[in-house]
């Protein structure tokens, strides 16, 4: 059997580093875009020891000519957009670039499958932040849409793209709306990865204190690794179709911090209200987390908490590793950078 030709755009990415290690273990040819960015980009790669094992191509899905001359090289079987301006925060500080990367860069990708190749097969990073303020207790396919960020507004803008080429032009094109998934490879502004790295380097006497914003937010978590069996998974079913890929579990960024610090064994005491909220280190009598006003966002999702039936039914996918795991995977992942200085 010929060797399948994939192409993941956001290569240099939690996502997408997983997903081309997976893809390479399903004997897949591998081409990446990354944006001219050098080493910083590449970490991800170089850390699962496939940075040698991809094709690279300098690119930026913004820029629909040099797509195009990509999809002219190479003939894909798969495309995975995964490639965003992923940070919610900063959606609001750019909104205007964060809908030409996640909205219209995902517009010149399908344009190009339905002008040059109709066959190549299309996934589309979509997510649980396009539910935003949704009014039900647990979000799946048929939940509307209440965006409340430029970042979910652009997702859901891309989400109804990819149903209407896949309606109207016959196009093998889907969407997973994953709910939030962590990992080692996190980058280090998001919540879990701030705090894990966070309070790691407070334990080993690194870091004094760890500012955060919102912590009665909760969020469904899941491990990355996990995640990316199912964007696949998507790719191999007989017709396209749009699927929720989440734990079905929710906790607050509270309970996650408690988590992190029973796995550390801080012994700590959480003291105040609102802005004035701390979590005290009792042996040390110190605060090491203390309320940051500049961490809250303008509008925020307050709850997330997603129904995965039909992805357990159909694509046969289930979560395998629950928060306490993946804290403590994460965790045991930060003391070793830690100690070795790799921060
Ligand atoms: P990530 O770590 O932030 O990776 C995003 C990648 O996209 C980065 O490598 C970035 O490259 C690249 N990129 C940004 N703008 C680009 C552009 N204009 N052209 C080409 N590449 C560009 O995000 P992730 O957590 O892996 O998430 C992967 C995708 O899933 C994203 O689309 C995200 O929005 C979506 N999603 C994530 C989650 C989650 O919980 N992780 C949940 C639902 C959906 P640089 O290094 O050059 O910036
Ligand atoms: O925030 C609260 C914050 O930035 C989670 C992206 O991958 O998942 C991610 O988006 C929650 C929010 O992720 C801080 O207000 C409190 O309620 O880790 P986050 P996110 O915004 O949920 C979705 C599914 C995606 O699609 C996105 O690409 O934590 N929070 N204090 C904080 N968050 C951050 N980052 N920093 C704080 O200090």
């Amino acid at each position: 059997m010929n060797k399948k030709t994939a192409l993941i755009t956001g290569i240099g990415g939690q996502d997408g580093s997983y997903l081309a290690e997976f893809l390479l273990k399903k004997n897949y040819k591998i081409v990446g875009i990354e944006r001219r960015s050098g080493e910083r980009s590449n970490w991800r790669l170089k850390k699962l020891a496939i940075f040698d094992k991809v094709i690279m191509e300098d690119s930026d899905i913004k820029e629909i000519g040099n797509l195009i001359r990509i999809f002219k090289k190479y003939q894909f079987n798969e495309v995975y957009n995964l490639a965003a301006q992923s940070f919610v925060k900063s959606s609001f500080d750019n909104p205007i670039e964060t809908y030409q990367v996640n909205a219209i860069g995902t517009l010149n990708l399908l344009e190009i499958i339905r002008t040059q190749n109709r066959n190549t097969k299309f996934y589309q990073a979509s997510t649980s932040e396009m539910f935003g303020e949704h009014g039900k207790k647990i979000q799946n396919e048929s939940t509307n849409f209440h965006p409340r960020s430029p970042y979910a507004s652009a997702k859901a803008f891309a989400h109804h793209t990819v149903q209407n080429y896949r309606e109207a032009f016959k196009i093998f094109a889907v969407s997973g709306i994953l709910f939030n998934h962590e990992s080692p490879l996190r980058g280090e502004e998001f919540i879990t990865r701030k705090i894990s790295l966070g309070l790691t380097k407070i334990k080993c006497g690194k870091q004094k204190v760890l500012k955060l914003g919102n912590i009665y937010a909760k969020r469904d978590w899941g491990y990355a690794k996990d995640y990316i069996e199912a964007m696949w998974k998507m790719l191999q079913i007989k017709s396209p179709e749009d699927f929720v890929i989440a734990s079905g579990k929710m906790f607050s960024v509270k309970d996650f911090i408690n988590k992190c610090i029973k796995i550390l064994k801080i012994k700590t005491l959480w003291t105040g209200k609102g802005l004035n909220e701390k979590l005290i280190d009792f042996e040390k009598n110190k605060p090491i987390i203390i309320i940051d006003k500049k961490f809250f966002r303008p509008s925020e999702v307050n709850s997330l908490k997603g129904d995965s039936t039909k992805a357990k039914k159909i694509l046969k996918w289930y979560p395998k590793t629950n928060l306490d795991e993946l804290a403590k995977i994460m965790i045991n992942s930060d003391l070793e950078r830690v100690n070795k200085n790799q921060y």
